[in-house]
């Protein structure tokens, strides 16, 4: 039987998103679910929007990805994870083939790792985390739920970063250290200490700059 996936947001993730997914072939057939019939991803057919998510499923389609980023907000991710879900679709996880990953990592549903990404030994990456290009998880790390490790940062070994935190872009991040959850660490920054939850921070040395509760 045909392998068939849809991505849920046609814009600019999803562009990488799919682009992971053809090169690694896997798949049959994938379509686009977007409010813009005009999305353009890879050439990939609109073949919906979300209230035609349960006929799709009626129709064959049983694997969904939501394929839509986040910038420091999850809302939108989560809702639509929360959609997917109910309608009964499995959840795949999508790991670029030029991405690294150690044998005993674990990696949760609905994560997507891009392109020479490292995720090293026993990290754990959990579900609906987004590890992006050339961003490295080193080893023993813990990326909570719904996180973005954005591209090129760098988690040092036995890290912990919490649930729906955003760590910029060549962020690094200092062995041991842990970040809080709902947290939102500015591009280029270098974290040495524990950042609690609910914060923007950002500098070298990191610095708690404002509450975002
Ligand atoms: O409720 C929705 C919905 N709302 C917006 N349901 C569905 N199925 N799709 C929705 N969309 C669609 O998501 C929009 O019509 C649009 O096609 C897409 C969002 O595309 P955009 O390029 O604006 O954002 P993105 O999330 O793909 O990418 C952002 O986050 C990435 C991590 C950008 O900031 C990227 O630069 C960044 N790398």
């Amino acid at each position: 039987m045909a392998k068939r996936l849809l991505l849920l947001g046609g814009g600019g993730h999803c562009r990488s998103v799919a682009d992971s997914l053809l090169a690694d072939g896997r798949y049959d057939e994938i379509g686009i679910v977007d409010y813009d019939t005009e999305a353009n991803v890879a050439d990939l057919p609109v073949v919906g929007n979300d209230e035609d998510l349960p006929s799709l499923f009626a129709d064959g389609w049983e694997e969904a990805f939501v394929a839509v980023g986040s910038v420091g907000n999850v809302s939108l991710r989560r809702k639509l994870f929360e959609k997917i879900k109910a309608v009964g679709f499995s959840i795949p996880h999508i790991i670029d083939p030029t991405a690294a990953i150690a044998r005993d990592a674990v990696i949760g549903e609905g994560v997507y790792i891009g392109k020479r990404a490292v995720v090293n030994a026993k990290a754990e990456v959990e579900s609906f985390a987004i590890i992006n290009s050339g961003a490295i998880v080193e080893h023993d790390v813990f990326i909570d739920a719904f996180t973005h490790v954005s591209p090129g940062a760098t988690i040092c070994g036995e890290a912990k970063i919490g649930w729906n935190t955003h760590i910029g872009a060549a962020a690094v991040v200092k062995q041991g250290v842990s970040i809080g959850s709902n947290v939102i660490i500015g591009a280029g920054s270098v974290v040495l200490k524990d950042i609690p939850d609910f914060v923007k921070a950002y500098g070298n040395p990191c610095k708690v700059v404002e509450s975002c509760q």
